[in-house]
């Protein structure tokens, strides 16, 4: 199959859903054309299959925001006359959805095909907002197949969108043989100091993902034995989560590290992944900690106890509860058996349930479907 992906390329989970997705069709002889404004972080190296198609917009001084999502379907619309797509795949609703629906307007052919992946705020914060409600509800009910990351994203994405019918779950997957368990003592060794733990988190440092949360947590486990904090990635709430670590007074034990494109070492060497998220429809950083054996201390919302099996692969508390999620790190960190059958029941989780292998395959089988 001709598959063109449309995804946003930057760090996210929706990016490297596509991306990853992409690839893995690659490597099973599909051809794949990625339709962004700059390549997707993950998409590294050269592959027959893989193509990039950059979207470039005229900037002029008339345009006081630069139309992007007409590019985009400009661009749709050119690659799909030249090379013959079969499927458009429109990862985030808002706007790539849209966009796959008028290219394939515009190319009016009826053989192509556009499937929507519903990844979490593209209905839960901006899908289901005023400004972009009526749009979001058309471009999922014009699409051929829809599909949500959990099923409490389908439950969400039902209750806010009752005129679109039901998405098909198809979970997020990881590639279980790349993130695996890596040597705890390699992994961060340049940081780490004697016995200390590492907690880590991950995100893209917006409200939703509470990281003021993550820093109080830290504060109080690390009240009680050595540990060291560090947060990947960036956002607005990064400067506010800094100068809080000041005024705890345990700044030099938070290492801010910035947007990474490889993070398995830094999942190899932690001991467990903080997650305390308002909102989360899956959790795609939970499940890459979990195919490395890291123990997750999160927050009971959205997909999150889809991914996580409280009191097996790791400890779900209410959102909000630091003083809990801070004793069941000390838990995990105090009580080596806890840890280890965490660890173990994680990894042990992440192969059966959300393997590549499992999940690429339901995405080729609706593919066919939709063919
Ligand atoms: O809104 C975000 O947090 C970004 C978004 C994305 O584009 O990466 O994340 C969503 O999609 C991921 C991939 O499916 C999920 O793992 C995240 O849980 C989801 N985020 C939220 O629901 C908040």
């Amino acid at each position: 199959m001709k598959i063109g992906m449309l995804c946003y390329p930057t760090h996210g989970g929706s990016g490297v859903v596509a991306t990853e997705l992409g690839k893995s069709l690659a490597e099973k002889g599909h051809e794949i054309h990625f339709i962004s404004y700059q390549k997707p972080f993950r998409l590294q190296g050269y592959h027959p299959q893989i193509f990039f198609h950059e979207v470039g917009a005229l900037d002029y001084p008339l345009f006081q925001h630069n139309p992007y999502v007409l590019a985009l379907v400009n661009k749709i619309v050119s690659i799909s006359r030249e090379v013959g797509l079969d499927i458009l795949h429109a990862h985030y609703a808002i706007p790539h959805s849209l966009c796959a629906y008028l290219a394939r307007q515009i190319v009016a052919n009826i053989t192509l095909k556009v499937v929507t992946t519903l990844h979490g705020t593209d209905i839960t914060l901006v899908g289901s907002d005023s400004s972009f409600r009526e749009i979001t509800a058309f471009s999922i009910n014009q699409s051929d197949a829809v599909t949500a990351v959990s099923h409490s994203l389908k439950e969400e994405t039902v209750k806010f969108f009752p005129e679109c019918g039901e998405p098909q779950v198809i979970y997020n997957f990881v590639d279980t043989a790349l993130y695996k368990p890596g040597d705890k003592n390699r992994c961060l060794l340049h940081y780490r100091k004697g016995k200390e733990k590492i907690l880590l988190h991950i995100s893209n440092f917006r409200s939703v993902k509470r990281v003021f949360d993550v820093i109080k947590i830290f504060y109080k486990v690390h009240q009680e034995l050595p540990a060291r904090l560090f947060m990947v990635g960036d956002g607005p709430d990064r400067d506010e989560a800094s100068m809080l670590t000041e005024e705890l007074g345990i700044k030099d034990k938070v290492h801010f590290l910035g947007n990474h494109d490889e993070i398995l070492e830094v999942l190899q060497g932690a001991d467990v992944l903080l997650m305390p998220s308002e909102k989360e429809s899956f959790g795609l950083a939970i499940l890459e900690a979990m195919s490395c054996g890291v123990p997750v201390v999160a927050s009971r919302v959205g997909g999150i106890p889809e991914v996580i099996n409280h009191g097996e692969t790791g400890l779900l508390y209410p959102v909000g509860d630091v003083e809990g999620m801070a004793e069941g790190c000390l838990e995990i960190f105090t009580r080596s058996e806890v840890c280890h059958r965490f660890s173990y029941q994680a990894r042990k989780r992440a192969v059966a349930m959300f393997d590549s292998s499992v999940i690429i395959e339901q995405y080729e089988e609706l593919y066919r479907t939709v063919l």
